[in-house]
């Protein structure tokens, strides 16, 4: 709910989010390896329209003007990931000189314009490379991806203070690994659950990667996906149905992360396909983390129906394009109760939150994206709610700062508060994108 004066924390950061292989284009140009999404999208029938990342937003080329619509909207902070074979086109050895110097260059450009970068180190595109040896199936994964953040905080981290070690790991095990429906594309449930625990691992060692080659001022966790699942009314019993609704995303990746192990119902629920734990594993895998990227868009509701739970849709609820429920009351269940299991000891970051929705151009020339605004104003408030009620939230990135490549979806979708024609490669800030500018400026819900 929008009251007054909903003002946020001074030093709060405000910013917007994308991923390398959904904005940069450039798949193939000066030594960049080839991507499990290149290969997935390359071939046909995987995506809608047989759409790929080729072009995409040309941000490669562009990123100098995408910095200053960045500093036109007051972004204070900046979430972008690197393009892992792009830096390293066989996934490790060799680097990739002309890769490194163009993060090299983005990060000045962000810094000269007063933008915190934050960078996320894998947002989905492996390098084939590594997919040959398997993979985020393979355990041996782990190193290789502890060897690459160490390049890369070897490269970068005299200027960047925050790094993300992965972005989403549900979604790289299961619609990567177990429906198939995102590169590598593969469809096995044991193998799904294994990537889990590997991606787990993967970022325990990378964890310790970036703190050894970072300084002192050096930040670095992970971003998880999540959706709320909450009670349809206040009665007790329909919170419990909501509690008993297992909850893959929480289960698989929060609870090992944040109290070391995986809950005895998910591991139930996977049976025999349940992940091969070393010892020493699960210590690694929760070591401390700087902070919590939390990535929301969605929630869904539970009434108690005898003893099981029955989800139920609530009247009048709005969704977005994706068909996404639009449920701002579940990002402020989520913060408390990310914050309640860390003992509130995790600084919390809203690494992603936003919606897709159709744009019109309107004869005026503007996008007046009414819908998009409003979901942003109600989700503003509903984290301005956590933080009254104690959660140590400390930024905000809006997902995303422009339309995009959204993965299997092709360029259907658009999240961005800033359009892009891809034709022209012309950008035209939405009223989101306004709005946006002026809520950072204000520090306060508008
Ligand atoms: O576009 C994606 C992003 O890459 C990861 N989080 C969800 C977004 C919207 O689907």
């Amino acid at each position: 709910m929008t009251t007054s004066a909903q003002i946020f924390p001074q030093g709060f950061l405000w910013g917007a989010a994308t991923a390398a292989y959904q904005i940069e284009g450039a798949w193939d140009v000066d030594g960049k390896g080839e991507s499990i999404w290149d290969r997935f999208s390359h071939t046909p029938g995987k995506v809608l329209d047989n759409a790929t990342g080729d072009v995409a937003c040309d941000h490669y080329h562009r990123f100098q003007d995408d910095v200053a619509l960045m500093k036109s909207l007051g972004l204070q902070a900046y979430r972008l990931s690197v393009s892992w074979p792009r830096v390293l086109p066989a996934g490790a050895g060799k680097a990739n000189p002309k890769g490194i110097a163009f993060y090299d260059r983005l990060i000045d450009a962000l810094l000269e314009a007063g933008i915190e970068p934050f960078i996320t180190l894998y947002h989905w595109d492996l390098p084939v490379a590594l997919q040959d040896r398997g993979g985020w199936a393979n355990r041996d994964i782990a190193g290789w991806f502890a060897d690459y953040a160490a390049l890369m905080v070897r490269a970068l981290g005299d200027r960047v203070r925050y790094w993300i070690t992965l972005n989403e790991p549900w979604c790289v095990a299961f619609l990567g690994h177990h429906w198939g429906v995102h590169a590598p594309g593969l469809r096995d449930r044991r193998l799904a659950i294994q990537v889990v625990h590997n991606t787990l691992l993967s970022h325990g060692m990378a964890l310790q990667a970036i703190r050894a080659a970072g300084g002192s001022r050096t930040q670095a966790g992970i971003t998880l996906n999540f959706d709320a699942k909450l009670p349809a009314t206040d009665n007790p019993a329909d919170q419990a149905a909501a509690d008993a609704v297992l909850d893959p995303n929480y289960e698989w990746f929060a609870e090992p992360i944040l109290r070391g192990y995986y809950t005895p119902r998910i591991l139930e629920d996977a049976g025999p396909d349940a992940p091969v734990v070393q010892p020493g594993d699960m210590a690694l895998i929760s070591a401390r983390n700087d902070f919590l990227g939390v990535n929301y868009y969605t929630g869904s509701f539970y009434r108690a129906a005898g003893d099981k739970p029955e989800q139920v849709e609530m009247p009048g609820t709005e969704y977005t394009l994706m068909n996404w429920a639009v449920v701002p009351q579940g990002l402020t269940a989520l913060l408390k109760r990310l914050s309640r299991d860390s003992r509130g000891r995790l600084p919390l970051y809203i690494t992603e939150n936003g919606c897709s929705y159709a744009d019109e151009i309107s004869p005026d020339g503007r996008i007046h994206d009414a819908k998009r605004v409003a979901y942003l104003r109600a989700h503003f408030a509903a984290a301005h709610e956590a933080i009254q009620a104690g959660v140590d939230l400390r930024g905000y990135f809006v997902w995303s700062l422009m339309d995009n490549f959204e993965w299997a979806l092709g360029y259907r979708q658009w999240f961005g508060v800033v359009a892009v024609d891809y034709a022209t490669q012309k950008r035209t800030i939405k009223d989101s994108g306004y709005y946006l500018r002026d809520v950072i400026a204000a520090n306060r819900v508008l």
